[in-house]
């Protein structure tokens, strides 16, 4: 046996609504999906399958345990993944956009039909996804030994989300307006688990301005977000190696030295 991996550590579970819906997805389908309760990524993945009622088999995945068969389907040895008709899909936002490709008839859907809307809709996923989403994961990083460093990377999640809202349409309720679209898919996991932000990191959200608590409120009420949570002192739980900056899962060691992941 080789030694496990240090982050290996999660309950092996879902819990609260998240147990419900891991329940009532047992049955193999065209499509399952390996994912871990407590990953944000996963949830992307989870959110979009339920907003879009495609049927799918939920199979929990620790990646850290690197089993062989997980890594037969992802070498990286990362979740999300999924399979379809047996073919092997990674990525939580490309996974995402295949759902889209490979289930038009399937209503709603998180891209707006117009082609440019869509290209705008991409964009400001990405964006989001390389701005908000690394400095979230180093605000959770930066531990209370160095109050200056920490303050800094408050303001840098904050300057990221103010510059990502700016962009946003101005009623909302979600980014693009009444659709509810892959920016918000990206980010509503980030923001169901920034409560560890604010009991740990002196995190608010009105410093981030107004329309984004409006919207951080829109996306953590919405039902496919809820139904894919487990109860909060589960996920608070989670993050303990990363509040003590000792994470060392991919994503953690790369925006710790500021690289994309
Ligand atoms: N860019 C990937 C990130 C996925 C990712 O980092 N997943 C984490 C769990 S939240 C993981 O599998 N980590 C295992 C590891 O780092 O070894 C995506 O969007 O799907």
């Amino acid at each position: 046996m080789s030694t496990p991996h240090p982050d290996a550590g999660h309950l092996p579970e879902a819990t609260g609504l998240a147990l419900k819906t891991v329940q009532a997805h047992v049955e193999p389908q065209e499509v399952t999906l390996y994912a871990a309760w407590w990953c944000p990524y996963a949830q992307r993945v989870w959110i979009t399958l339920e907003e879009r009622g495609i049927p799918y088999q939920y199979k929990e995945v620790n990646p850290y345990e690197r089993e062989p068969h997980f890594m037969a389907i992802n070498p990286r040895g990362l979740v999300p993944a999924a399979e379809y008709k047996g073919q092997a899909l990674t990525e939580s936002l490309a996974i995402v956009e295949f759902l889209e490709d490979a289930y038009p008839s399937h209503a709603p859907h998180v891209l707006p039909a117009d082609p440019v809307a869509r290209a705008r809709a991409r964009v400001w996923t990405d964006i989001a996804n390389k701005t908000v989403v690394p400095a979230w994961f180093r605000l959770v990083m930066a531990t209370g030994d160095d109050a200056a460093a920490q303050a800094a990377r408050r303001e840098e999640l904050y300057a990221g989300v103010r510059a990502l809202m700016a962009e946003a349409a101005v009623d909302g309720p979600y980014f693009l307006g009444e659709q509810f679209s892959t920016v918000d898919v990206a980010l509503a996991p980030f923001v169901a688990r920034d409560f560890v932000l604010a009991a740990h990191r002196g995190y608010e959200r009105a410093e981030a301005g107004e329309r984004w608590v409006r919207y951080a409120r829109a996306l953590e009420e919405r039902k496919s977000v809820r139904e894919t949570f487990s109860d909060k002192d589960r996920v608070m739980k989670s993050y303990a190696r990363y509040l003590s900056n000792e994470a060392q899962s991919e994503a953690a060691k790369a925006f710790r030295v500021g690289k994309a992941f």
